[in-house]
């Protein structure tokens, strides 16, 4: 009796645990695994840079299709520099891949029978060996399928990783991958894709015709180009980003490398927000410069607040001026003088230490000029102008006078400084401001006025007329002092 009263009570305890167990697991654990259930297939946008995949406003992860083409293609590095790219889609950087935290990816890797090697794709985003690598090596005219859970919300490098991989990468292979965190980020008015790499090419900066990739540069990591979306002006004119006045921006960008990191920065925009290293919190907020090493990213977000074009930058400057890492943000719309004025004067202004004042310049100016170091033939004169020449004028317009494009007009072959002589002893005495138009191609930007004598600007342009195949006209010093005097006369 007593025992069976027992029996019962154990049982009544048991079913009541039952009932409370089943309970727990179906209010927390069943209801979880319903929005984490997925629902549906479709196939993943993609899109090329500068253009991002619209949002994903779904609730629920899906079974997510993406098709992505491997293919050769020749086509522009900069003006007139060709180069044979092996890209992902087409173009470089490739195509932008946009799926939700918890999605199936069910990638297809289609190799087109126009290649010339197998290739393959390493995600970052995977969690598995090799990203992806070996389960998606594909030859010419063959396509592999591997899924992957995007487990990992954030924004991912993606890659070719077929032998040898550096190559396949230096030569165009890679994009972007945001998994969209659950939650989402909070809406802006913009999305845009901008990736930085670098490219090694057989000729110097700007050298035309088809390009070699040179190995012996790749492994000094000292790369020919550095570029915003694919080449020289792959993100300005026509390619720049825009908006308006007002308006909210987050960019994504990737930095593959092959070697370099990058010092992502726009001139003339903080930063609101940083999601470093491409994560998913917001790691600092106003911002200048953003570092982006080789094989990561970064998300930044900000408002455009005056009109204008800000340049984008790696503010590992030389690599902007000289290999071509700068693109343009173009924004529209109302000024707002209080947020930034704009110039408000320019001022004569005759240094507060005239003595300390000459004795810098002296210093810094090219001591060479036909009187001390060299005679007064046609020869002398071209040599000592070549020495100013390489300590001035290089710097802007380059050591063989080509310029860089959108930037410093040629002085090689230039229609502008070959129609007129004095136009040019005017524009390295006081300056130049404004538009130019120089063998059809527009520029406009500032060159200081060059703090030169009379000596030294005659032998100098008399040098740069003399060479880089230009009309061959000599230019003497009292040429250049009567076009001073005139120009100061006419000042007052
Ligand atoms: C700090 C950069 C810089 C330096 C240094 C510089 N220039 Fe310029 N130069 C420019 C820019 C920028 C322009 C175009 C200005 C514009 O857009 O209005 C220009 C334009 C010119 C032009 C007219 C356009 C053309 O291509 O024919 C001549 C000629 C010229 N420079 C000669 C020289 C000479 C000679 C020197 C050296 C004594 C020199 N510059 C030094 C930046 C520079
Ligand atoms: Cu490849």
């Amino acid at each position: 009796m007593k025992s069976l009263k027992n029996k019962n009570i154990v049982a009544g305890l048991s079913l009541t645990v039952f009932l409370l167990v089943i309970t727990v697991l179906f209010v927390f654990g069943f209801n979880e695994t319903e929005s984490n259930q997925i629902e549906g297939t479709e196939y993943a946008q993609l899109t090329y840079a500068p253009e991002v995949p619209q949002p994903i406003t779904r609730d629920h992860p899906s079974k997510v299709i993406v098709n992505l083409e491997t293919i050769q293609v020749t086509g522009n590095l900069a003006d007139g520099v060709k180069y044979n790219f092996w890209t992902f889609g087409g173009k470089v950087p490739g195509e932008f891949i946009r799926v939700k935290e918890g999605d199936i990816v069910e990638f297809h890797l289609e190799n087109s029978p126009l290649c010339s090697v197998p290739h393959s794709i390493d995600l970052h985003a995977v969690s598995g060996p090799g990203g992806g690598a070996s389960a998606s090596q594909t030859v010419p005219g063959h396509a592999s399928v591997f899924s992957f859970k995007a487990v990992n919300p954030g924004l991912y490098i993606y890659h070719c990783a077929t032998q040898p991989v550096p190559m396949h990468i230096a030569n165009g292979m890679y994009g972007l991958i945001y998994v969209q965190p659950k939650d989402g980020l909070s809406p802006v008015d913009h999305e845009y894709y901008i990736m930085q790499s670098e490219f090694y090419t057989s000729g110097s900066f700007g050298e035309q015709g088809l390009q070699q990739f040179s190995l012996e540069k790749a492994l000094k990591e000292d790369p020919t180009y550095v570029v915003f979306n694919g080449s020289v002006g792959g993100l300005s004119n026509d390619n720049a980003i825009r908006a308006n006045v007002g308006e909210t921006i987050r960019l994504f960008v990737g930095n593959i490398g092959p070697n370099l990191t990058s010092s992502f920065h726009i001139i003339g925009v903080v930063f609101d927000k940083v999601y470093l290293f491409g994560g998913t919190n917001v790691t600092q907020q106003n911002v200048q410069t953003v570092s982006i090493p080789a094989g990561g990213a970064a998300i930044v977000e900000f408002k455009v607040k005056v009109p204008g074009t800000y340049a984008i930058v790696d503010h590992s400057i030389f690599r902007a001026f000289n290999k071509g890492a700068a693109g343009s943000l173009v924004v529209t719309g109302e000024n707002d003088k209080e947020i930034f004025s704009g110039k408000q004067a320019d001022e004569l202004f005759y240094g507060t230490d005239l003595d300390k004042k000459q004795d810098i310049n002296s210093s810094s100016k090219p001591t060479t000029s036909g009187n001390e170091l060299f005679g007064n033939s046609i020869e002398d004169i071209v040599a000592a102008g070549k020495n100013i020449f390489s300590t001035v004028c290089f710097a802007c317009h380059q050591p063989d006078g080509k310029g860089i494009p959108n930037v410093f007009p040629p002085l090689a072959g230039s229609d502008f400084l070959n129609a007129n002589k004095e136009r040019a002893m005017g524009i390295v005495l006081h300056g130049k401001t404004g538009l130019v138009t120089v063998n059809g191609k527009q520029f406009n930007n500032i060159m200081p006025p060059q703090n030169l004598t009379d000596d030294q600007i005659a032998e100098v342009l008399t040098y740069v007329y003399h060479s880089f195949g230009n009309s061959g006209k000599t230019v003497t010093k009292e040429e250049v002092n009567k076009v001073r005097n005139e120009k100061q006369v006419s000042l007052k």
